[in-house]
């Protein structure tokens, strides 16, 4: 049988070549050196796009591909793809919830710990010689007993109210909607804000969660407060929350998205009461296996009935 025209877009890991490989050719987009010359002598001939949450599928692939009937995605987030505008062309698109919900709840924890207990700063005065020249570190806030807000009460939401329940933690939330959990419900960000001192974004990216976290919302949260962001990059505004750890107007931030990745404003990169993660929140061997492996199980199970395991929301129909 011969094989289906496959294009990739962005990195992917061996084992999911390998698995591709018996049932698509791929032509990977960013190894063409002239991308408007390639995708107009061959966008007509894929069928299947594979991308992830950061590149999604940008305009000119999708006026260039006309016959595209799927796209998987490496990634449960997929606001860089416009899924209302595929699923009108009848394209299903297909994500990876839930495998990866642990490791994103485990990478908040890392960061929390991490800003409370200054993990960088009190491993830099271990290592400077400066315990044995000036004497102990500091004393460090505690992560126990804390009033914690979670902005997304969604699969990874869920999971990070989990975690802090073992931490004895108070849980307030903010979602569109109100759940059957026994957590205090806020109706805007900025209540949930006030009600706590800890502040974690995990709503998905895209223009109805655009700044979300405004300067009213970190106002609200206050000068001991600690905001985490692992949503995406737009939901805070990167300049309020920069001159609100700068002000005190909050006391500290753990950041695994940004607003233009991969830069980082060097505002940020300078501050010492804030910890910066590169976009790693499920980059552990384990979970991009799981992501990977339901990739592919998306695309092959197309390729057979032509349905996906993992469509998202907006395609559930077709
Ligand atoms: P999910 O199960 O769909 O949960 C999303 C949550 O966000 C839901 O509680 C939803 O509320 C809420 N929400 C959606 N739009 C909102 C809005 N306009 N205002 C307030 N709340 C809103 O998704 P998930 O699997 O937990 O993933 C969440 C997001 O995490 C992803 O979309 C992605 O952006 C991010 N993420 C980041 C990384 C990373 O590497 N840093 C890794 C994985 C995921 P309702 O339930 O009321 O609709
Ligand atoms: C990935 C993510 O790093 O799943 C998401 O939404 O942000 C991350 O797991 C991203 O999709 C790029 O592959």
């Amino acid at each position: 049988m011969a094989k289906v025209r496959l294009l990739q877009i962005g990195a992917i890991t061996d084992r999911m070549r390998e698995a591709l490989v018996e049932f698509f050719d791929i032509d990977v987009l960013f190894d063409q050196e002239d991308r408007t010359g390639f995708l107009t002598a061959n966008g007509a001939e894929y069928p299947a796009i594979l991308t992830n949450g950061h590149w999604g599928v940008p305009e000119d692939v999708a006026a260039a591909t006309p016959n595209l009937k799927v796209v998987s995605s490496y990634g449960v987030g997929y606001d860089a793809i416009d899924a209302e505008a595929f699923a009108e062309r009848g394209i299903l698109i297909a994500h990876t919830p839930g495998v990866l919900s642990d490791e994103v709840a485990n990478t908040f924890l890392m960061l929390w710990l991490a800003v409370s207990r200054e993990l960088i700063p009190a491993d830099d005065h271990a290592r400077s010689g400066r315990w044995e020249a000036e004497g102990n570190y500091p004393l460090t806030r505690s992560v126990m007993r804390r009033k914690v807000g979670i902005l997304g009460l969604g699969r990874i939401g869920e999971m990070i109210a989990a975690r802090c329940v073992a931490f004895d933690a108070e849980i307030h939330y903010h979602s569109r909607t109100e759940k059957k959990v026994p957590y205090t419900y806020h109706e805007t960000a900025e209540s949930c804000a006030a009600a706590v001192e800890v502040l974690v974004a995990i709503t998905p990216g895209g223009p109805e969660t655009k700044h979300l976290v405004n300067a009213d919302v970190l106002r609200a949260l206050g000068p001991d407060g600690l905001f985490f962001n692992l949503a995406r990059g737009s939901v805070v505004d990167e300049q309020a929350l920069i001159a609100a750890l700068e002000d005190g107007t909050i006391a500290g931030a753990g950041l695994d998205v940004f607003a233009e990745e991969p830069k980082i404003p060097d505002a940020l990169k300078r501050m010492k009461n804030v910890v910066l993660t590169p976009h790693v929140a499920s980059a552990t061997v384990e979970t991009r296996q799981a992501m990977g492996d339901l990739v592919v199980e998306n695309l092959v199970q197309w390729l057979n009935d032509g349905t996906v395991v993992t469509a998202v929301p907006e395609c559930r129909h077709l």
